[in-house]
């Protein structure tokens, strides 16, 4: 897949884990992830030990710290509990940026309606969602990824379940869509 896919979900309250498209299908583009401040670059997964396409973004984007993340049954310790925890609804006081490395995974963002996105990760996906929007995170049926987790400066994973409106950096990212 050349540009990362992604659509408006359907309300179902189903397995996580599907796709959850609407009928007829109701994409969006990386114009309008921009809109709601989610960047997206694609990238060679293959040689993210040595990419000098990565280091240009981590450098640019001063993405300083990074580690990587497998997110499988097996690998991950409490991972039912993990998983649980990733899909509430919440939000950063940072950006979140992810770089999937194997596998395949989602990420819902909220749209300046409240409306879920789902945007489907696959290997070669770097995304940055941006600090104050609110979503969650699931894999795909196929139960695994290995994904590289970035982020400016020392890490602060913390998350603040919805509601969480009441932070400076919700009401700045508020704003922010109120502009675009
Ligand atoms: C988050 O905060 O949503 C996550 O860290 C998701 C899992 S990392 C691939
Ligand atoms: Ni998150």
């Amino acid at each position: 897949m050349a540009v990362l896919e992604a659509w408006y979900m359907d309300e179902s309250t189903d397995d996580q884990r599907l796709h959850h498209k609407l009928q007829p299908d109701q994409p969006v583009s990386l114009e309008e992830l921009k809109e709601v401040g989610v960047l997206y670059w694609k990238l060679n997964a293959d040689i993210y030990e040595d990419d000098p396409a990565l280091q240009k973004i981590r450098k640019e984007r001063g993405y300083s710290y990074m580690d990587i993340i497998t997110i499988h049954p097996d690998k991950l310790p409490n991972y039912e509990d993990k998983l649980k925890m990733f899909y509430e609804e919440h939000l950063h006081l940072d950006d979140e940026i992810r770089y999937i490395l194997e596998g395949r995974a989602y990420f819902d963002v909220r749209d300046k309606n409240d409306r879920w996105i789902r945007i489907a990760m696959a290997k070669g996906d770097l995304i940055t969602l941006p600090a104050g929007i609110y979503h969650r995170f699931t894999l795909d049926e196929t139960n695994y990824t290995k994904a590289m987790r970035l982020f400016v400066g020392e890490p602060v994973w913390k998350a603040y379940n919805r509601p969480a409106d009441d932070f400076e950096i919700r009401q700045q990212y508020v704003d922010l869509l109120q502009r675009s």
